[in-house]
């Protein structure tokens, strides 16, 4: 109802809402290319198997990007489906089920939705079937103008694997038309070769597989590594086009690609002797790198979620976010309380970290819970609120949608 609204609302604006003022608008009418990982985790950059580099690209990248090397992923069920919701909404996703199967019929005012209002052209890009996480539905209600899938690429048995193209073959087959949207344009690449089980043919490996008693662990890095030429490739191709000095690049991870069930594995890999609760919680860590041509690269430790990859967004590109509905917080402000939510309850401050029950200072010690307690509870109220929203479509209460005139795409051809 309106009431439940108003009071998220009330929650939401008492919350000091910070930006960085010198960041603001650097970004200002360029394009935006944001770029979803399929399944990286953060442990895997800057790291070497067999002595040789998983990300070589990324390393390089992140020198001259902002890189965010304590930011988390904040996913459910939704797995990638999730983690587009959470970057383009700054909203949890929700307890349980997808919501973009569950809620696509909900009003929003996504990135893209948002954007409009700006002059941007909005796509997404992912060689998979549209129908797959109900994205043919839902893409149109976070505001986005074409989705370009399956059926817009050329897919053989050489060029698979999986669902769909190699990532390679897909950005090398989105280029033409990413070459043709209207600028300035604000794009979406949803890569899908480092997907569980990481298959890939030997003669796509540019580093050889892991040895540990787990397969998944082992074929992971290869994978991993076959990404990170692809974007490398994709970049190289931008800046072919004309394309690179105009845009914003933003790179993630969506969700973790290993499981508790490669403790031992994982544990050899790290070189630890077990993996605790807390190295769990800290293998959530994605990887978020955001490119702007000209700037200086800087490396940002504070503790972060997919949440915050929204208003960070709109800062750079120069818009406001004080009157909007969400949960995350600019990047670049250093705050007193940060503080990153998972969506299973866990969460992370700068000081503490909170899993499974068991409370931990930064450094992995256990704890008094009283320490975690505060926290605890506004973790939960977090999470909650998010949930009222959506399960009681709430955003249709917000005056931006209220604005909002004409007729809506429902669905895409
Ligand atoms: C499928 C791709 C991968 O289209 O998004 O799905 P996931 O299993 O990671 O959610
Ligand atoms: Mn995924």
């Amino acid at each position: 109802s309106t009431n439940s609204y108003v009071e998220i609302e009330n929650y939401i604006r008492a919350r000091d809402k910070h930006m960085d003022e010198s960041l603001f608008g650097i970004a200002k009418g360029k394009n935006v290319i944001v770029i979803s990982m399929e399944s990286t985790q953060n442990f895997v950059i800057g790291r070497k198997i067999n002595g040789k580099e998983v990300t070589p690209f990324l390393n390089d990248f992140i020198k001259e990007s902002y890189y965010f090397d304590h930011f988390y992923h904040q996913t459910g069920q939704g797995k990638t489906s999730d983690a587009e919701f959470i970057i383009e909404n700054s909203l949890y996703p929700l307890d349980r089920g997808s919501v973009f199967f569950t809620h696509a019929n909900n009003e929003y005012m996504a990135t893209p939705e948002l954007l409009k209002d700006y002059g941007y052209y909005s796509a997404v890009f992912h060689s998979n079937d549209k129908t797959f996480w109900n994205r043919d539905i839902m893409y149109p209600a976070l505001g986005y103008d074409r989705f370009f899938n399956q059926t817009d690429f050329t897919g053989t048995q050489q060029n698979s694997v999986g669902w769909g193209l190699k990532d390679k073959d897909f950005f090398e087959q989105s280029i033409r038309y990413l070459k043709e949207l209207p600028q300035p344009f604000y794009t979406k690449f949803l890569t899908l070769t480092n997907h569980f089980p990481f298959i890939l043919e030997s003669k796509d490996r540019y580093i050889d597989e892991y040895n540990s008693e787990s397969d998944i662990v082992n074929r992971y890095f290869p994978t991993v590594r076959y990404t990170d030429e692809a974007i490398k490739y994709f970049v190289q191709r931008l800046k072919e086009e004309g394309l690179y000095n105009n845009t914003m690049i933003v790179i993630y991870g969506d969700h973790y690609g290993i499981s508790e069930n490669h403790n031992t594995a994982m544990a050899q890999v790290l070189g630890k002797e077990e993996i605790t609760p807390f190295d769990t919680l800290t293998l959530q860590r994605v990887p978020l790198v955001i490119h702007i041509p000209g700037q200086r690269g800087r490396t940002i430790s504070k503790v972060s979620g997919q949440i915050d990859v929204k208003p960070t967004l709109l800062h750079l590109l120069g818009i406001k976010t004080k009157d909007h509905m969400e949960f995350g917080t600019d990047l670049f402000v250093a705050e007193q309380e940060a503080m990153t939510v998972l969506r299973d309850g866990s969460f992370i401050t700068e000081n503490y970290a909170y899993t499974k029950g068991i409370c931990y200072n930064k450094n992995g010690t256990i704890v008094d819970r009283a320490l975690c307690a505060p926290y605890a509870e506004k973790a939960k109220t977090e999470l909650s609120l998010s949930d009222r929203l959506i399960y009681g479509d709430l955003l249709r209460f917000d005056a931006h949608n209220k604005r909002k005139t004409g007729t809506m795409t429902t669905s895409f051809q």
